[in-house]
């Protein structure tokens, strides 16, 4: 386990009074608004038309007087369109894999590489990382922007980056026991994987030098943290983020594990009414928007990441004063909606996992007669499939009923085969929908 010491890589930001934020957030957000109506003719064309001028801005309060930004927005301007910077300044370029329409691409400066990996570096000493340890990069690099992400901020600690990438799981698991790897890095549903793996090979946790995991870029359970730390043998923590805004270590959980700090003095954080787009005060969840007030490349003003939380400037044990927002639920456009009733993937998990079943799960939706119905496949896992059909079957009305109580609607439940369903590197794919609107 770790050693209980909270250490901080900025401390004087990681750690200052809301007044001093305050200070830097209202300079730099002038700055950016600036930056934008000068060098973005899509926001100069949106500041003309609300009647709006930079010198409105006067401090971070009169945020909610700036035009929302959508992905779409993006869309419309791809590739390189809503950037505020000229080519020679750009040293990279990333992309978000859009499953629906075009990608969205995002550009970097010098300054935003070094900015965005002082996200991850900020990330990587909350969970206890030093310059002694090695940090095991298994989320994908490419456009993707985990593994660069994490990468980065490694080298900044001084530690040693294990660029290994997503994929070829016993060679993850080879690399992890002879490099003596301290750290990992991947999406949750990866690291339940190569848990899964290592137990199938024999090989015991406490044989790893593993010490704590950085998880995120997908919404994943409480539940789910204790899978992960018990098959790995570490302290699972969440890390958030997107390409819009920079990638990984948006914000990023410490050691209470209790909501992740964003790293608010370079993207500013605010929760919306997704309908009616009026903000919302602390505590209450809604869509999360974001302001790059620290960006030179794209630096986006009140971007809708169609992400459910909620933020809470409420005193952390560490010591961070970094307002936190909840683990997100999920998003906006991931909510399916059965019969009417709001259900989000990251319900079902919860439920699935409580009953004591392993987080290896599908989640088909169809329309029979115009009525949605919703199936849930989940695995067995090898006792549980020696089991006689009764007992399988009095599992399936026990999970049935869980989901119920918990959703509000009734689901189908069918356990299937152990290592039947498709397993992720990446981000997992839970939902199947195949009703056609
Ligand atoms: O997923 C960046 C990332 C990489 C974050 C590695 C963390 C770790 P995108 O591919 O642009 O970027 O996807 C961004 O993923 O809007 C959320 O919906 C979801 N997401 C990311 N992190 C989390 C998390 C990366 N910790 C989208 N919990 C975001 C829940 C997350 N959802």
């Amino acid at each position: 386990m770790a050693e209980k010491i909270d250490r901080y890589y900025q401390a004087q930001i990681e750690t200052a009074s809301g007044e001093e934020l305050r200070e830097i957030q209202s300079r730099r957000l002038i700055r950016a608004v600036k930056s934008c109506y000068e060098n973005v003719p899509f926001y100069k064309k949106k500041f003309d038309e609300m009647g709006l001028s930079p010198e409105d801005i006067k401090s971070i309060d009169d945020i909610s007087k700036l035009p929302l930004t959508e992905k779409q927005d993006l869309r419309d301007n791809y590739p390189f369109g809503l950037f505020a910077v000229g080519k020679e300044k750009i040293v990279r370029v990333h992309a978000s894999s859009g499953t629906t329409g075009k990608q969205t691409v995002v550009g970097y400066t010098k300054k935003d590489i070094d900015t965005w990996s002082n996200g991850t570096a900020r990330a990587l000493v909350a969970v206890g990382a030093t310059n002694e340890d090695y940090i095991h990069i298994s989320y994908g690099y490419g456009l993707f922007t985990g593994g660069l992400g994490l990468h980065y901020g490694a080298e900044k600690i001084g530690a040693a980056a294990i660029p290994v990438s997503s994929g070829n799981t016993s060679r993850q698991i080879q690399i992890i026991q002879d490099y003596g790897s301290n750290i990992l890095c991947c999406t949750p549903s990866y690291a339940v994987y190569i848990g899964e793996t290592l137990h199938r090979a024999g090989i015991s946790p406490d044989s790893l030098k593993l010490r704590a995991g950085i998880f995120g870029a997908e919404p994943w359970s409480e539940n789910m943290r204790l899978k992960i730390e018990e098959l790995l043998g570490l302290d699972a923590y969440d890390i958030y983020g997107l390409s819009e805004i920079a990638g990984p270590g948006v914000s990023f959980e410490c050691r209470q594990k209790n909501g992740l700090h964003v790293c608010e003095d370079y993207f500013y954080p605010e929760i919306i009414d997704p309908e009616t787009l009026r903000p919302l005060p602390d505590g209450l969840y809604g869509e999360l928007v974001f302001t790059c007030i620290g960006k030179e490349a794209l630096p986006l003003i009140r971007y809708r990441t169609r992400d459910i939380t909620a933020l809470t400037r409420k005193k952390c044990e560490c010591g961070r004063t970094l307002v936190r927002m909840r683990k997100p639920k999920g998003r906006t456009d991931d909510m399916l909606i059965i019969r009417g009733v709001n259900v989000f993937p990251s319900q079902v998990e919860h439920v699935i996992l409580s009953c004591g079943i392993e987080p290896n799960y599908q989640i088909i939706v169809d329309r029979k007669n115009s009525l949605d119905t919703m199936t849930v496949k989940i695995e067995m896992n090898d006792s549980m499939f020696s089991d006689s059909v009764r007992e399988i079957e009095s599992v399936e009305l026990k999970i049935k009923a869980a989901l119920m109580s918990v959703l509000g609607v009734s689901a189908g439940v069918m356990l299937v085969e152990p290592r039947t369903l498709p397993r992720s590197e990446g981000k997992a794919v839970r939902v199947i929908d195949n009703r056609k609107d």
